[in-house]
């Protein structure tokens, strides 16, 4: 029956079905993963200038129960990661946690090596959030508990300063609550603290 329906509606009426849709469509928050263009200048393995390429824009945004975040990546080197974190937990609490420093602590590899220690992430109630172990035994953040999303073991290409596109990834949120989206790769968010939040709203 349902081929015999299908087989008589018009074209038309399928192409405008579809336009329809389309325009129904919520539209994405958007954060960039790494800074857009203009980017900052390149930053070589070591540099003081790697802080500057590793950052979320914005850091923080809300939006409604089933919405959809898209992350455009921009910039060499990253994995997107996220991890349900308690509602009260600030930027700083997932700081303190990291790469202790600044730039000259934490961008000397690889004297120090300062990315590939074991860091204990926890959120504002001390939940264990990421165990990040030592980088031989995760080469990338990959710590499964609570784990919503992950792109880690894919190496994402971001748009370049030359203009050429990058990947993108689109995440519905499907529950209200306080969420971490963090950058898997070891030094940008060890060392250079590449993370950010998503507040979802509603019942
Ligand atoms: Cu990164």
């Amino acid at each position: 029956m349902t081929q015999i329906i299908r087989a008589s509606l018009p074209a038309v009426l399928l192409t405008l079905a579809l336009v329809a849709n389309g325009a129904a469509q919520a539209v994405d928050t958007v954060v960039q993963f790494g800074p857009p263009h203009p980017q900052p200048p390149p930053a070589p393995p070591g540099s003081s200038l790697e802080p500057l390429q590793h950052r979320l824009l914005p850091d923080e945004v809300t939006i409604h129960k089933g919405g959809t975040v898209l992350f455009v990546i921009n910039g060499g080197g990253h994995r997107v990661a996220i991890y349900e974190v308690s509602k009260h937990t600030t930027r700083a609490d997932i700081e303190m946690d990291l790469c202790q420093g600044g730039v000259d602590v934490c961008n000397t590899d690889p004297g120090i090596a300062t990315q590939n220690l074991q860091y204990l992430i926890t959120d504002a109630k001390g939940d264990l959030i990421i165990d990040t172990q030592t980088n031989v035994e995760q080469p990338f953040l990959n710590y499964l508990p609570g784990q919503m999303l992950s792109a880690a073991g894919i190496v994402l290409s971001g748009t370049t300063a030359t203009g050429s596109a990058g990947h993108q990834i689109r995440y519905r949120f499907d529950k209200a609550g306080r969420y971490l989206v963090i950058c898997s790769t070891r030094g940008h968010s060890l060392n250079d603290w590449m993370f950010g939040f998503v507040d979802v709203i509603g019942n």
